[in-house]
């Protein structure tokens, strides 16, 4: 079956039957803020949010998140809800309120400097603060205590995101075992070696088995949570049946992969006017050179970012014949900039290309642009169809949507992608120029092999890979999870 926004709103019409639909997250779909004009209502850019808008269109669902814009608490009614979408208003947002020392201890501590670091496997250590854990316990407890709220003792789905609300699953099981919930974790789930150094692993693995389905990206991250709850718990992880016994109830773990809305990207990559934005962007960047590269991450160092630049500064010192002719363009937002290490690596990324730029660049030419200011979803698209090849060379990461964003938005007889084997994408896009982040003598390589790639050879390969997105698509993600929920009812 083709998967698009109409036939998931039509799944959730047909099979709700009645019952409340709840998505979770820590991010909110929508973020009111204040500007010059007055309030502004803002989309952040995420898959997530396509994906689930219109399952809460149709449901008429109520999404609950942190609320974090500073004019958020303006524009909600007495039990913090907003009805959005703000044009259309066809379900509600309801929002939870976190003082600094909560967001703190659970966002940026527990959240991103104890699980984030846990899951990745990039060689930099956890920390595990026993304060940040007590704050991640209580937010979660929170979240359990406006979710039993919202559901009012009627039949509800809740449908949870991420490694932020781990606990919530047991939680909500505790105040209504009536609650069919689900889980997905955008992020690897590491071997059991891994996650064994965490203090408190037995109450965030019985925390996520009160749910009754755990979504993870691919296989992989499957099996290794299985051997985790297998080598830590006293309960039954079944092999054959992907699933787990625990007091007496049973918590399907499946692969769903994320992907993109592809017919969307296909759209917009194909507009008329990308020709003339392209001009724009070599005028505003002064950009001469006769191949372009691009990179679109937040500025994390699971991305790995800085062995991209290593590659390309081996690339030129190996290739002078590219000085001049290759530059490469890195689009990148800020993020977690409370955390010391997020801030220190801004900095030496700062500082690499700098070094970069003064060993090869000429009056008229650099080999590194860093785009610093924000590019809406359109933008990045242009970028995308200016771009001879796309680096992905993270040294972990759960799927990656920018190396399939890159693939339904490019041109197939001119981009290609360089993706690293360490993503959850790489086993779905075979057909990419594969690499290995840490190796950069071969990575340099690479660069060259795929800038050089025959335009026939490129298009076979995009064919293919843009085939496996279009069936594959973002709808279909959230279509088989919630397919899966209401199976269980
Ligand atoms: C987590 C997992 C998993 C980036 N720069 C700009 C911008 N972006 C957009 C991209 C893409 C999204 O942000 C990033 O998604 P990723 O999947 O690459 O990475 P994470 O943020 O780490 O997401 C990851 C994902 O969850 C989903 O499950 O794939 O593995 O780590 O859509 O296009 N968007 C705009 N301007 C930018 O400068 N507008």
């Amino acid at each position: 079956m083709e998967w698009t926004r109409e036939t998931l709103k039509q799944l959730i019409e047909e099979k709700l039957n009645g019952s409340h639909f709840i998505v979770v997250s820590n991010r909110e779909p929508f973020i009111h803020k204040k500007t010059l004009e007055g309030v502004k209502c803002m989309i952040p850019a995420s898959g997530v949010t396509m994906a689930l808008d219109p399952v809460l269109r149709a449901s008429g669902g109520t999404w609950i998140a942190h609320g974090s814009g500073d004019a958020d608490r303006q524009v909600v009614d007495e039990k913090n809800k907003v009805r959005v979408p703000p044009e259309d208003p066809k379900y509600s947002l309801r929002r939870i309120w976190l003082n600094k020392a909560e967001e703190t201890g659970y966002y940026y501590g527990f959240s991103n400097e104890t699980l984030w670091p846990l899951c990745h496997i990039v060689y930099n250590k956890p920390t595990f603060e026993e304060a940040d854990w007590l704050h991640y316990k209580a937010v979660n407890e929170k979240f359990a205590k406006t979710i039993i709220d919202e559901v009012a003792g009627q039949k509800a789905f809740v449908f949870i995101q991420d490694y932020h609300l781990a606990l919530l699953p047991k939680l909500l099981r505790e105040a209504n075992p009536e609650i069919k919930s689900a889980l997905f974790w955008h992020i690897p789930w590491p071997n059991p070696e891994a996650f064994r150094i965490n203090p408190w692993k037995e109450e965030i693995l019985n925390g996520m088995l009160g749910a009754d389905l755990l979504g993870f990206h691919i296989h992989y991250h499957t099996d290794n949570f299985l051997s985790t709850v297998d080598q830590t718990l006293e309960v039954r992880a079944d092999r054959v049946s992907s699933s787990v016994v625990s007091g007496g109830r049973e918590t399907l773990v499946r692969p769903f992969p994320i992907s993109v809305d592809f017919d969307q990207i296909q759209k917009d990559a194909s507009s008329p006017d990308i020709p003339e934005q392209i001009e724009r962007i070599k005028k505003e960047y002064n950009l001469t050179a006769q191949f372009i590269g691009i990179g679109t991450d937040r500025i994390d160092y699971t991305k790995g970012i800085l062995e991209r630049f290593r590659a390309i500064d081996k690339f030129l010192e190996k290739y002078p014949e590219y000085l001049g002719k290759f530059t490469f363009l890195q689009a990148g937002v800020l993020s977690r900039i409370h955390i010391k290490k997020y801030k220190e690596l801004n900095d030496e990324i700062n500082a690499v290309v700098e070094q970069i730029n003064w060993k090869y660049s000429s009056d008229s030419w650099q080999p590194i642009v860093m785009l610093r200011r924000h590019f809406s979803p359109k933008e990045l698209i242009v970028l995308y169809r200016m771009a001879d090849i796309c680096v992905v060379s993270s040294l972990h990461d759960g799927m990656n949507l920018v190396a399939k964003e890159f693939v339904a938005a490019t041109d197939p007889k001119k981009g290609m992608l360089i993706l690293s084997r360490f993503t959850g994408s790489a086993r779905e896009l075979t057909d990419a120029v594969l690499i290995n982040p840490y190796a950069s003598d071969s990575f340099a390589e690479k660069i060259k092999t795929a800038l050089e790639m025959p335009p026939e050879e490129k298009e076979k390969r995009n064919l293919k890979m843009k085939e496996m997105i279009a069936e594959s698509n973002i709808y279909k993600w959230a279509g088989k999870i919630i397919q899966a929920l209401l199976r269980l009812a």
